[in-house]
């Protein structure tokens, strides 16, 4: 029997197998990377155990030097939520947008609370991504649900979307506009854990209703590190449109863009053509990954 992962807690997870509730399931082995979106074998029973994984499309993941962590499988689009409160991490941001760019993803930056007066700074801080051709929606998920809706409806329809981004940027809020009645199967388990606080503390997928079949949402806890040390020298240029767009150019053709002679990247920034914020978070994520491993 054939399913799709929609909820994964520990070794316990959901499979959406068509019919109207998600059947339980659990994985043979004590640890398993099983993730939400994972498409799978189940044989029957209560719980269902998962014979198989079904080769991935993609995968969303992150690495740091101690251990690597998947995020979900099998997605369309990766909608990078950040918010002027609390303090914004473009770091994150930006590592999370390469993470996807690596595998093929499309992204969507969402700037959350775009009502606020303090959205104008973060706003200027973003320019430098969308003028680079980042896609980024403004919205307020809280004050203008409906609109965010329609804003949002034609990157959503026949495409598996995950939001991912900092703790309390509004991600939840967003995918509970998105898929009403959400929340009520979601907060009393997270107010169970969480002594009262509204925080996500799984990884959740959730079909969209009133759109077309196949258009579905996934959930996530906020993250506070976002490790890159399984990419190569090559994707990580690649996966910076403001690199990609220059590559080849430099007089050396393996150019790490830091201190070669005849560097146009290092140039550009010079020139103020690149910001020098996504220069830096460049240099940060290069220098994870020519660290040794552990
Ligand atoms: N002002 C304003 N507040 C918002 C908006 N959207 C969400 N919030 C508030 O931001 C806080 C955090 O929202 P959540 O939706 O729980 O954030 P989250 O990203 O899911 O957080 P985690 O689950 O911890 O990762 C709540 O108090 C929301 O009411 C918005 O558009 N404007
Ligand atoms: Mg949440
Ligand atoms: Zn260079």
């Amino acid at each position: 029997m054939r399913a799709r992962i929609v909820g994964a807690f520990g070794r316990n997870y959901l499979a959406d197998d068509g019919s109207a509730v998600p059947v339980a399931c659990v994985t043979r082995a004590k640890r398993s990377d099983v993730v939400c979106g994972d498409q799978v074998l189940l044989q029957p029973g209560d719980p269902a155990l998962i014979l198989q994984v079904l080769p991935r499309r993609n995968v969303l993941w992150r690495e740091d030097a101690w251990r690597s962590k998947v995020f979900a499988a099998n997605l369309d689009l990766l909608m990078v939520v950040t918010a002027p409160e609390p303090a914004p991490n473009l770091d994150l941001v930006g590592r999370a947008l390469i993470a996807a760019r690596a595998e093929g993803i499309d992204t969507l930056v969402l700037l959350n609370k775009c009502e606020l007066a303090s959205a104008a700074a973060l706003r200027e801080r973003l320019r430098p991504l969308q003028a680079c051709g980042q896609a980024l929606l403004e919205l307020s998920a809280r004050e203008h649900p409906a609109q965010a809706l329609e804003r949002l409806r034609p990157w959503l329809s026949e495409r598996t979307c995950m939001l991912i981004g900092a703790s309390g940027v509004g991600k939840s809020t967003l995918a509970n506009a998105l898929v009403p009645g959400l929340q009520a199967q979601t907060q009393a388990l997270s107010e169970a854990l969480n002594a009262g606080r509204h925080t996500t503390t799984s990884t959740r997928l959730w079909s969209l209703p009133g759109f077309p079949e196949g258009s579905a949402l996934l959930d996530s806890p906020g993250f506070q590190a976002f490790g890159l040390h399984h990419l190569s020298l090559t994707q990580l240029q690649h996966a910076l449109p403001e690199l990609a767009l220059r590559m080849g150019q430099c007089r050396f053709q393996n150019c790490t863009h830091r201190q070669e002679p005849g560097c146009v990247v290092r140039e550009a920034v010079q020139a103020g053509q690149i910001d020098p914020e996504r220069y830096a978070l460049y240099l940060r994520v290069l220098d994870e990954l020519l660290a040794p491993r552990h």
